[in-house]
């Protein structure tokens, strides 16, 4: 009698675990989110002597006292075109503030935009934290063997072995020992990337960097969703005080338009330890810690996020299987209790 009872109930006992399932589903995936939520441009820590914003200070007059162009570089009132779509140009804007914050949050908008059609375009622009400033060079129209940070937002592939889908966006750190191979889009010296579509979009498309705490993140506003999407987040970086912000572009055979609409810096207000306050962080070499291999993008060694934009969707197929396999064992277990009740009633 008792068993006849638990019989029909075993069905809502399953949902049950189902929407158990569901809600924890949701709730891991909602944490990814919250963990990898930006700082929502806000204005009181917004720092102007890093910062540049239209109508650009200055247009047309000699004086732009805290933003230096070089090259190809042309101000309109909407936009710092670094290159037009034309063959062999090179130009770059640098802030002359050298960045004393600690934690810092920088929010790019940029367009990428022009005639070419599939891969008849590039290469790209780079945004750079480093201690060089002004030096053009061949890394999108900037000096190599750099000291500091590098974001590349790179259209073209020059490695035709690749299996990347691009436009690829990718970070390198360097101490000046290190140089940026063109031929295999810096794949050998990066430290982690993603792929976004940030060509030719009829949108606005935003790029935000952040670092904080030797954790350095990376997010796209590209699809007109108006929200930050994660493209990396990883550990282990160390980068001193003292360095400039810029901006780089250079065409070859193929060409875009790359423009910068706006670059604003932001301060982050954190918490840093006696210790951590009393070195000089201006002596800081820029590294990666050894403990993470730049190119795998293993997990996280504080556990609390996992790199990589892929990893939110394994464990959202892992947990699917594992509910799919209960559902699995919960239905035969189920078809198996009935068919013994049926063949137990027989007996009486
Ligand atoms: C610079 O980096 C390279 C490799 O990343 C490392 O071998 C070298 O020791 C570093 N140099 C300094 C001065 O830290
Ligand atoms: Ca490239």
């Amino acid at each position: 009698m008792a068993a006849s009872r638990m019989a029909p109930s075993s069905v809502p006992w399953v949902w049950e675990l189902v929407a158990g399932v569901v809600l924890r589903l949701a709730l891991l995936m909602s944490t990814q989110h919250v963990a990898a939520e930006l700082t929502d441009g806000n204005s009181e820590h917004l720092k102007r002597e890093h910062s540049l914003i239209k109508p650009y200070q200055g247009v047309g007059s000699s004086s732009m006292p805290l933003w230096d162009f070089h090259g190809s570089t042309m101000l309109t009132s909407q936009y710092v075109r670094l290159t037009p779509d034309e063959r062999s140009k090179e130009g770059s804007i640098w802030n002359r503030v050298p960045c004393f914050l600690k934690d810092w949050e920088l929010h790019v908008q940029f367009k990428i935009h022009g005639a070419g059609k599939k891969n008849l375009h590039g290469d790209g622009f780079a945004l750079w934290y480093t201690r060089e400033r002004f030096v053009p060079g061949p890394v999108f129209g900037s000096k190599d063997n750099f000291h500091g940070l590098a974001i590349f937002l790179d259209t073209y592939p020059n490695d035709e072995a690749t299996e990347r889908v691009f436009p690829y966006i990718s970070a390198m750190v360097n101490n000046g020992s290190l140089a940026y191979d063109h031929s295999k889009d810096g794949r050998w010296t990066e430290l982690a990337g993603c792929t976004a579509d940030i060509r030719n979009q009829n949108h606005d498309t935003f790029l935000a960097v952040r670092y904080s705490q030797g954790r350095l993140t990376v997010m796209t506003d590209v699809e007109d969703k108006n929200e930050w999407k994660n493209c990396f987040d990883v550990t282990g970086v160390r980068l001193p005080t003292g360095y400039f912000f810029g901006a780089s572009a250079g065409t070859g055979d193929l060409s875009d338009n790359h423009d910068i609409i706006s670059m604003k810096l932001f301060q982050l207000q954190v918490e840093h330890s006696p210790e951590e306050e009393n070195i000089d962080w201006t002596k800081i070499e820029p590294s990666v810690s050894l403990l993470k291999s730049p190119k795998d993008n293993v997990d996280d060694p504080t556990g609390n996020f996992r790199s990589g934009p892929l990893t939110g969707w394994k464990v959202f197929l892992l947990l699917l299987c594992a509910l799919l396999g209960i559902i699995v064992c919960a239905v035969v277990g189920a078809v198996v209790f009935q068919k013994r009740q049926e063949r137990n009633k027989r007996f009486y």
